[in-house]
């Protein structure tokens, strides 16, 4: 019990903290200055250096925006359906949304990874987790797509996720709670010493993208929260910050917080390749979906995958070691370098700085304290280079310009602190509005920054913005690094919670940008590449619609036929071969999206002709000025009715035939 009430009380110290950051800290008007405002002004016309790529949280999306000019050029669906396009709606993309549950229509994503070679953007693909189905999404930068969806067996939370090696060999993906795993899964929450691991899961990514599980590893019952692979000395190595390590499964904002220090887990990647080279993984029933994009018919597939193969560290003693880390630490950060680890515990007062090499030799020399669950413990002051005392409260994440700086933001103090990696003094620090959470330099994470610029991801907006009733919209918040000391410069809304955001120089993106889908490489096998090849067919209850849209019409666009209770598909294609010539489908009554069509694809909308009568269809997209012309009527007669299938676009009939059926 005093355990208890002394974390409780130390609880509450912070919360007091907390609260007393929340009070308008002075001098945010700096921002009005007229060098900051020319620093992130991008004239008409113009283009922004970076593209911003930002996780949008509880909308299961991701948000392309420019920097420095903080504008809004896209939202991607990714984890959530999304109306405004048809993602999750049309029939081509639900597949993509499929799961060992069936069809999941959401998710909270976290963190972005964008795929390097040699430890630098290359500009190729954009990871991000889906934390509650855990799942990890592949996005296209040619397409700005989600193209692939895989699942993750044994997972619950996943929030470690993802993160990827120098080359993009990996995805990796920890879970955030263990839970008990194979045939052994009904068993009492309070047996979670006993019978609850965690995993990671090693993906593999091959040339093409195509993501597989390549192998998983099973830990010690614990959550995991954040990583980073090695990079440079230390690539083949991973790093994974752990938090209850108390192993508590209930109340654990007291009971997780009992001890001193938590872990970082160390682990030899390239050595669990080994062992899985000599055939040490076992192979385990699972159950989780695997989902690809075919660009070709632009068509989502899903299988459902039966097993996965498992490496036990508990056997193969040098796979992982546990580092001690104050205290329940969150962002676990590797330096451009290689060499320094940045453990960011939320409730410690200093930020602990280990080195890869001091590690190396640690576990060389046995330098251990004990052993958790099993797992060597390392001696803390034996993989430690030093620590940075004195940041700030609640040190969250770490993020590098390049030049030998670190920047690490503080939750509970609401600011950025900059400090120097080799001699860990505090060099700067400036406040955020409000509480931040991630921090992001174009390429911070990689072997070479862009730096420039970072960036905050706030978790608070309060009066930054005009409100908006109880919910009020996100706040970024842009800050020059090119100088000594920080400058904030921009706010800028975002939608969604953010949490983690790559940004990437344009031109490693703008070259291979697709700008249309050729129509002789579209393989649907219900497209209609020319109005003369649109058509209707009847098949049972089914009807399908081979249906073309070019400005400014659709064909056909006078069905007749249908009978009611008929489950219609228009399938849509775009003839247009322009870029930037989307058009739209919508139907009376749909109990679904519409779709938008890109010049070159198809896309299928499904109805149900569940009423008797007369229901218009139209393009919903703006694309001419005859844009409000492009539109068309279906009949739908009842069932004994028997009206013969037709269809046509401009065909004159007679007024008198056409009212006797
Ligand atoms: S975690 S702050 Cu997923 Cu830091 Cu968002
Ligand atoms: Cu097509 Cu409007």
């Amino acid at each position: 019990m005093k355990t208890i009430n002394r974390v409780l009380f130390g609880m509450l110290a912070v919360a007091a903290a907390f609260s007393a950051q929340r009070c308008k800290p002075s001098g945010p008007e700096q921002a009005l200055t007229g060098d900051a405002a020319s620093k992130v002004y991008v004239a008409p016309g113009k283009y922004d250096e970076f593209y911003n790529v930002v996780s949008g949280g509880f909308n299961g999306q991701i948000g392309i925006y420019g920097l420095p000019s903080g504008r809004l050029f896209k939202i991607i669906p990714v984890f959530s359906t999304f109306p405004e396009n048809g993602y999750g709606y049309s029939e081509e993309s639900k597949p993509m949304l499929n799961t060992s549950h069936g069809f999941v229509p959401w998710d909270d994503l976290h963190h972005i990874a964008l795929s390097t070679t040699q430890g630098e953007h290359d500009g190729r693909w954009a990871f991000a987790n889906g934390n509650n189905t855990p799942r990890v999404a592949r996005i296209d930068l040619r397409t700005f797509k989600t193209a692939e969806i895989l699942e993750l067996p044994n997972s619950g939370g996943n929030h470690s996720s993802p993160f990827i090696t120098e080359n993009t060999e990996y995805v990796v993906a920890g879970t955030r709670f263990s839970v008990p795993m194979g045939d052994n899964t009904d068993v009492p929450i309070s047996s979670y010493k006993k019978n609850f691991r965690g995993t990671v899961s090693f993906i593999k990514v091959d040339t093409s993208g195509r993501m597989n599980i390549a192998f998983q590893l099973v830990t010690p019952g614990v959550n995991f929260d954040l990583a980073r692979a090695g990079k440079g000395p230390s690539h083949g190595w991973f790093f994974f910050s752990c938090y209850n390590t108390e192993q508590a499964y209930t109340l654990l904002e007291v009971n997780a917080s009992q001890k001193d220090k938590d872990f970082i887990m160390a682990v030899n990647w390239k050595k669990a390749e080994e062992y899985l080279k000599a055939g040490k993984g076992k192979t385990v029933k699972a159950e989780y979906a695997h989902n690809t994009l075919d660009e070709s018919t632009h068509t989502a597939t899903s299988e459902i995958l039966r097993e996965v193969l498992q490496l036990d560290p508990l056997e193969l003693k040098d796979i992982i070691y546990f580092i001690p880390c104050p205290k329940s630490p969150h962002g676990c950060d590797v330096d451009p370098t290689g060499e320094y680890i940045i453990g960011s515990g939320k409730l410690a007062a200093l930020i602990p700085v280990f080195s890869f090499a001091k590690v190396q030799e640690a576990i060389a020399k046995q330098d251990f304290e004990g052993d958790f669950a099993g797992i060597p413990v390392i001696k803390y002051e034996s993989a430690l280079y030093g620590e940075v005392q004195k940041p700030g409260l609640g040190p969250l994440h770490t993020e590098f310009d390049g030049k030998g700086n670190a920047y690490t933001s503080m939750f509970v103090s609401s600011e950025i602190v900059k400090w120097n990696i080799k001699d860990l003094a505090v060099i700067d620090r400036v406040p955020t509005y409000y509480s931040i959470g991630h921090l992001s330099v174009p390429g911070g994470p990689t072997r070479k920054p862009h730096g420039k610029y970072v960036v905050a991801y706030n978790k608070i907006t309060k009066d930054r913005y005009l409100p908006t009733g109880p919910e009020l919209t996100q706040s970024a918040q842009l800050y020059d690094i090119s100088g000594e000391k920080m400058k904030l410069i921009l706010d800028f809304p975002t939608t969604g919670e953010p949490h983690y955001a790559e940004a990437i120089p344009a031109g490693l993106i703008t070259p291979r940008s697709v700008k249309i889908f050729k129509l002789e490489e579209n393989k649907h096998p219900y497209a209609a590449l020319g109005e003369a090849k649109t058509k209707v067919e009847r098949k049972g209850n089914e009807v399908h619609v081979y249906m073309t849209a070019i400005r400014s019409h659709l064909t056909p666009d006078n069905i007749e036929g249908i009978k009611q209770g008929d489950d219609v598909y228009f399938h849509v294609t775009n003839l247009e071969q322009d870029w930037d010539v989307p058009h739209g489908f919508a139907v009376k009554g749909a109990l679904n999206a519409e779709i938008l069509i890109m010049p070159g694809e198809t896309q299928t909308l499904k109805w149900k002709a569940d009423k008797v009568g007369i229901f218009p269809y139209y393009c919903t997209d703006f694309c001419s000025a005859l844009h409000q012309e492009m539109q068309g009527y279906a009949r739908v007669s009842a069932p004994g009715n028997n009206v013969p299938l037709k269809y046509s676009t401009g065909k004159i009939e007679d007024q008198t035939s056409g009212a006797a059926q």
